[in-house]
């Protein structure tokens, strides 16, 4: 016998039914049947005058169950079970602690009356997942608060705490003492009034100033993101609760939202909302290991990813020493660091007295004693081995036992730092991508033998730092990097074969990344890829070209493109196009055009090639592990739901076929389809079809 999701008590006269489908109350099937059930029971019985709807768990009710979509839909259909919410004979009171989002606002909203503990956040998510509201929120959330108020909810997806909520009007009152007893007093309150107020009856706030503010916001909404065709089903939905009946609005409002659950792209954003919880399994690492605490923080470098590592400390309130070798540097870098936080503050973004307990928070420091009290001490100087030896090295006397000793190195040799030290186990990898301080990702390198604890401290840290923490192996470039190597190698090999700086980046930025590999390399500085091959013996014929004319890239207002001054981003320059058709002469190549289709598939191409081997190598558990890793770190469009993701959408055959051709033609042994790869799309597979390794 299935449990059940809904238990019903009552008090007096006033039923207490009370949602319980752990973890967050998602409301599948059984739980749809359940509540239907309930409340068709509660409102046949005579003796009951009213009905408080509550649940058990850390949330009121997480929505729709996400698994759900994309599969043949299972009646009681959620629109049919609010419907009939709504339609009870008894006033139905909410009684939300936790979040309220999605479906489970929309449950909300058919009841009669809402009350929130202070824990309560209540929103509509669903444009996160390409979706719109598909449960009459974009009909009774604009009829209880106005379009004005709703639409920016919706389109944003944000959810509001539960003092927003109450002064938005999204719910009656706010009780910091007992919910439930609260629910059941305005219960009552709803039951002596006699027929319950219905969203779907209600119209007032739906005014023609209503109408005017809720377009120019729709009109604004539109020019921003043309590319979703959510925005444009959000603002159709809205306006039809202005201009159709409830009924209609709720049939508009459910053919949109099933067309776009049938989008690839939501399907991708769905993807990703479960890759990204994946990520906290650590295969081999059970749930019952615990984090070692972290009171106090230490940084080595006060450089730009030191001084970025050591404000992400700060901005969670977490004390941090911030260490040079001497003191001008570590002047250097809190004047730095302070300067950062004045931009915030200037743009409004930031209040002063935060930044002022922000930078309390940060104590600059001279010398790695400074870090004896640490319990984590993030190294983050320069990327050399040989110094990062000698800093584990005196760390290992200086820092207190059981401190964990992370290196922030973003290819370097995890397990040969830590043998530096007496304590390995205690040694891993926390890679923080640049800006330290703004870029989500963070890989933490899990070598060999390092202490199960440590990895979940360093994950648990992560998550409490706001970023997204993903497990990887230890090898070069860990996971992201050696799959940005794979892309700008492919890069180099666009260019000298024919097509054009320009052509490569329309071709990414026409996927849907920010910007294509060439301004990336001028923005972040051609030098700095330049300086890495240069130590590792490797070579990139035009890259090099580039930077020995000293064309770095922005910073020197010029390098794949010209950078004229306060030109907002780079122009074609008919000097590099002829340096590239020069060295295509010098390696005897005829320069041919390529699509822009052509070009985009020899540039993701081998970066999925790259991730099978990561995958077969053990350096990530999980293909989602990997298109989390570029959703979070390069700006991969999520709705395109990052490149293992894409690699199924287009066939593992077909992008064996292609790197074939590519590797005969190139003669490029690294094309060959990696065995996984070549695997999976011998037996018509794809990497979703993979399960868990260990990282
Ligand atoms: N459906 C299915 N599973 C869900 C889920 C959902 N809505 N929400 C969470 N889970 C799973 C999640 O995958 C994880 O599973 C576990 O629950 C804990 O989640 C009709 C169409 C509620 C704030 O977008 O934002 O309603 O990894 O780790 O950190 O108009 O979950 O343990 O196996 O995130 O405490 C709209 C999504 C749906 C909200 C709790 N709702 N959820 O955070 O736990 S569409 C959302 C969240 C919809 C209607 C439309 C968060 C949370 P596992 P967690 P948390």
């Amino acid at each position: 016998m299935p449990m059940e999701t809904v238990r019903l008590a009552r008090q007096g006269e006033i039923a207490i039914a009370t949602i319980d489908n752990p973890p967050v109350n998602a409301l599948g099937q059984a739980l749809r049947a359940d509540l239907a059930r309930v409340i068709a029971e509660a409102g046949a019985d005579p003796t009951l005058s009213a009905i408080v709807l509550a649940a058990a768990g850390r949330a009121f009710i997480a929505g729709a169950d996400i698994s759900e979509f994309g599969k043949p839909p299972l009646a009681p259909y959620l629109p049919d079970v609010l419907d009939a919410i709504e339609a009870c004979p008894k006033p139905l009171v909410a009684a939300i602690q936790g979040a309220a989002l999605g479906g489970g606002l929309e449950v909300a909203l058919a009841c009669h009356g809402r009350v929130a503990a202070p824990t309560a956040s209540l929103g509509l998510p669903e444009v996160r997942l390409g979706l719109i509201p598909g449960a009459g929120g974009t009909q009774r959330l604009p009829r209880l608060i106005g379009a004005a108020k709703a639409f920016p909810l919706m389109l944003s997806g944000e959810p509001v705490n539960a003092g927003k909520a109450l002064e938005l009007g999204l719910v009656d009152a706010v009780t910091g003492e007992d919910l439930i007893a609260a629910a059941v007093a305005q219960a009552h309150m709803l039951a002596s009034r006699g027929a319950p107020l219905r969203l779907s009856e209600a119209g007032a706030k739906l005014t023609a100033a209503d109408r005017a503010a809720f377009e120019a916001l729709a009109a604004d909404a539109l020019k921003k993101s043309a590319d979703l065709p959510n925005v444009a089903a959000l603002i159709e939905a809205v306006r039809g609760a202005f201009e159709l009946n409830f009924a209609e609005g709720l049939a508009v409002e459910r053919a949109l939202f099933l067309k776009l659950v049938a989008d690839p792209r939501s399907a991708a954003l769905r993807h990703v909302f479960f890759a990204e919880r994946e990520i906290a399994r650590v295969p081999g690492i059970g749930a019952d290991v615990q984090p070692r605490p972290i009171a106090k923080a230490a940084v080595i470098g006060a450089g730009t990813m030191g001084g970025g590592i050591a404000m992400c400390f700060a901005n969670v309130g977490i004390p941090v020493t911030l260490i040079e070798q001497e003191q001008a540097q570590i002047d250097n870098g809190m004047n730095r660091v302070a300067a950062i936080y004045e931009m915030s503050v200037t743009r409004g973004s930031l209040t002063p007295e935060k930044r002022d307990a922000r930078m309390a928070l940060i104590t600059p420091a001279v010398g790695l004693a400074a870090a004896a009290e640490a319990d984590i001490v993030i190294e983050a100087a320069f990327e050399e081995m040989g110094v990062k030896q000698q800093i584990f090295a005196a760390l290992d006397g200086i820092a207190k036992p059981g401190a964990i000793l992370a290196s922030n190195t973003s290819y370097l040799d995890v397990p040969t730092i830590a043998a530096a030290t007496r304590r390995p186990r205690d040694v891993l990898g926390m890679h923080f991508f640049s800006p330290a301080n703004v870029m989500k990702l963070l890989e933490v390198v899990r070598p060999q033998g390092v202490a199960e604890d440590a990895v979940v401290t360093a994950m648990a840290l992560g998550r409490r730092l706001g970023k997204v923490p993903v497990v990887v192996g230890n090898g070069f470039g860990f996971v992201g990097n050696r799959m940005l190597e794979a892309r700008t190698r492919a890069t180099e090999r666009l260019l000298i074969a024919g097509a054009l700086p320009h052509e490569v980046d329309a071709a990414l930025t026409g996927f849907g990344f920010k910007m294509g590999p060439c301004a990336m390399a001028d923005l972040a500085g051609n030098d700095i890829g330049w300086r890495s091959r240069k130590a590792r013996g490797k070579t990139a014929a035009v890259a090099d070209a580039i930077c020995e004319a000293g064309w770095f890239g922005q910073k020197t207002g010029r390098g794949y493109f010209l950078y004229p001054e306060g030109a907002r981003s780079g122009q074609r320059d008919p000097e590099v196009e002829a340096l590239i058709a020069r060295i295509s002469e010098e390696q005897g190549l005829t320069r041919r055009s390529f699509s822009s289709d052509e070009i985009l598939s020899r540039l993701l191409d081998p970066m999925v090639n790259e991730g099978a081997r990561i995958l077969e190598e053990g350096i990530a558990a999980r293909p989602g592990d990997i298109d989390v890793i570029w959703l979070n770190g390069y700006n991969w469009p999520a709705w395109r739901g990052g490149p293992m993701y894409w690699a199924d959408t287009v066939g593992l055959g077909a992008i064996v076929a292609r790197l074939e051709q590519q590797a005969a033609e190139t003669g490029d042994a690294t094309l060959q389809p990696a065995p996984l790869l070549r695997r999976l799309a011998d037996e018509g597979k794809g990497f979703a079809d993979l399960k868990t390794r260990s990282a």
